[in-house]
């Protein structure tokens, strides 16, 4: 017998999404959430972790009563191997994004495209100082080139680390190269990671994940951080500026056209197409005021960091954004992109638009995007959306609510600026207790979890106890729409965040960026570290993932506790089938690289553990509670 649906009100904190949850309802739309009840309760096995499918002697199922595979392989063997592939999966899917962006450095590089151009000259330079190139006197194009042979050699083999380690204190180092955890080439550890979880390799549960530890350092301080790094190349470096978010941001009287995904390199060409004279002419021709792009996701927050376009919502709203009628082309990159948008968008005039050949969509129009041909083909693209207003039907579009402002742009540069030219007084701040430390709250929405009521429930939390937030993917729709990303938002603070914000008209939760952006974050602890000439385990900061689901979010936390940083869950990852795994995770850790993983769902606890790992953190730096 089918179930009940769940009442919307159990399903997200937001009224625009409850609002939308109800139309697709009463117009026999299924979401994300009905398929979820249709997926419950989910195999136990699975959930533990205990279930392998490495080979064709099984697959196996271990437990209390039949504790090995047919190879004999326990389940602290499976649990790990599991983990370690799927930590994988997300430390590719960054990785590949960030050699992506190495390869349209390439197409500048060789003249093959004029659509792409070098646009922070400086910042090319400084990236080229830390990895030790050298820049004076050099034309651009050569330091670019050299740039650009060194990150393509961090995804080989022939490194003994990749080149980004250059930012790392070197007492993290050191302790890496202790544990055999230093990340040597990006694609050398993911392959590594497949080669050791094969049936007859790596049969010890910690050795595993020491692997899948060195994998994601990989992610994180290779693939994500030269994601980032060369998009501030290419796409200019966020400075702070408003925008807005929610639903509301789509507009009844607009070509509206929703960009999706993680990667600006297509969304970038989208925006600068939807502001040519013969496109808007030919919106206007056909009754629309203009072309709103809109934002979803990652890619999303990549044009409002840069651009400052409004932000249409989270991983959650991208059905829900659809379902308003009013969106006449979803236009995707790569990841979190549900298969599901495709049949919804069916529902409507909307045109699904997919764009790279690695993620192909049954049902989209396809454009196989290139950086020679970007210009043209995302003037099609938004041609394609433009023409299908024409087709909108107004009896069923329903946008509801008002948007919300948000300020944007926190990147590391222009946070430094914001400061005087230096980290200093940020270190000061954190000295005098003003701001005790600072937990960077990131990742996903998860069905399983009330949308967004961790994600803002914990940062509301956090800087209640003069503890900085730092927000980056999904969180960022999530804290924007709760009135966390503006100055006036200090008022939630406490007395000294709101002392330091408030003199810097900043709010206490700061827009980072993307996933990938990530990087930024290990990119300001390490300079922290150093500064206090400290190890980044020794600092007052955290990580939290709170509704997190996919195998980047596993990537991003595992890096951030190698790389010595207390993370907290809102829940656990499929590996609770082993007590050897489960522990090394909680616990084990902290002597192997000072940090842990700790699994929480309720959010006022959380906040709490975070504080008392703080003040140990304070202490042992001498500085008050
Ligand atoms: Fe079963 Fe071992 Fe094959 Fe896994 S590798 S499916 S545990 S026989
Ligand atoms: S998009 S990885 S749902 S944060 Fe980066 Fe959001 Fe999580 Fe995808």
């Amino acid at each position: 017998m089918a179930k009940e649906p769940r009442p919307v009100e159990e399903l997200t904190i937001w009224d625009d999404a409850k609002a939308m949850l109800r139309k697709a309802r009463a117009e026999g739309i299924q979401t994300v959430h009905d398929r979820l009840d249709r997926q419950t309760p989910h195999c136990k096995f699975c959930e533990l972790g205990t279930t392998c499918r490495n080979c064709t002697m099984g697959p196996c199922r271990v437990s209390e009563k039949n504790p090995l595979g047919v190879c004999g392989a326990d389940a602290d063997v499976i649990v790990a191997r599991n983990f370690g592939r799927f930590v994988t999966g997300g430390a590719a899917g960054h990785s590949d994004h960030g050699r992506d962006l190495i390869e349209v450095l390439e197409a500048i590089v060789e003249g093959e495209t004029k659509d792409y151009r070098i646009t922070d000259e400086n910042k090319l330079r400084a990236i080229a100082a830390e990895i030790g190139i050298e820049t004076d006197g050099r034309p651009v194009m050569d330091v670019a080139r050299d740039v650009m042979e060194c990150f393509f050699a961090d995804f080989g083999s022939r490194r003994k680390e990749v080149s980004f380690l250059a930012r790392v204190p070197q007492v993290r180092k050191d302790k890496w190269a202790g544990l055999k955890m230093t990340p040597r080439g990006v694609d050398r550890e993911i392959a590594e990671m497949m080669h050791r979880t094969h049936m007859g390799c790596d049969n010890d549960a910690p050795n595993t994940l020491i692997h899948a530890a060195r994998t994601a350092l990989a992610d994180g301080w290779g693939g994500s951080m030269i994601g980032t790094e060369l998009s501030d190349v290419i796409f200019g470096v966020p400075t702070p500026k408003m925008s807005t978010a929610n639903l509301g941001v789509i507009k009844a009287d607009k070509v509206n056209l929703l960009v999706h995904g993680h990667n600006p390199v297509v969304s970038e060409m989208i925006l600068a197409a939807a502001r040519e004279p013969e496109l808007l002419a030919r919106a206007r021709e056909l009754g629309a005021t203009g072309i709103n792009v809109a934002g979803l996701c990652c890619t999303g927050n990549e044009l409002l960091m840069r651009q400052g376009i409004p932000m249409a919502g989270n991983h959650l709203m991208t059905e829900l954004a659809i379902i308003t009628g009013a969106v006449e082309a979803i236009v995707v990159d790569y990841q979190c992109i549900m298969p599901s948008l495709v049949q919804i968008s069916g529902c409507y005039h909307t045109k699904f638009i997919d764009t790279a050949n690695k993620a192909r969509f049954t049902g989209a129009i396809h454009f196989d995007f290139q950086p020679r041909t970007a210009m043209k083909q995302a003037r099609e693209i938004v041609s394609i959306a433009v023409e299908a207003f024409a087709r909108r039907d107004p009896g069923r579009v329903d946008i509801p609510g008002e948007p919300v402002e948000i300020m944007t742009g926190f990147s590391n540069e222009a946070v430094t600026a914001a400061l005087g030219g230096s980290l200093d007084p940020l270190v000061q701040a954190i000295a005098s207790g003003d701001i005790r430390g600072a937990v960077g709250i990131v990742g996903c929405n998860n069905p399983k979890i009330k949308q967004d009521s961790m994600n803002v429930k914990l940062a509301e939390e956090l800087i209640k106890k003069d503890i900085l937030v730092l927000v980056t993917g999904c969180v960022t729709t999530a804290a924007g729409k709760a009135g966390l990303l503006v100055p006036d938002a200090i008022e939630k603070a406490g007395p000294g965040l709101k002392k330091v914000c408030g003199a810097l008209g900043i709010p206490p939760v700061l827009h980072y960026g993307s996933c990938v952006d990530n990087a930024r974050i290990l990119q300001l602890c390490a300079a922290l570290a150093n500064a206090l000439n400290v190890d980044i385990s020794d600092l007052p900061v955290g990580a939290s993932s709170p509704e997190w689901y996919s195998e980047k979010a596993a990537a991003i936390g595992l890096y951030a506790v190698a790389s010595g940083i207390y993370t907290h869950l809102g829940h656990p990852p499929n590996i609770l089938g082993s007590e050897t795994v489960t522990n090394l995770a909680v616990s084990g850790l902290e002597d192997l690289v000072g940090a842990t993983f700790f699994i929480e769902g309720d959010m006022v606890k959380a906040a709490d553990m975070f504080d008392e790992r703080i003040k140990t953190k304070r202490k042992a730096l001498g500085l008050g509670e």
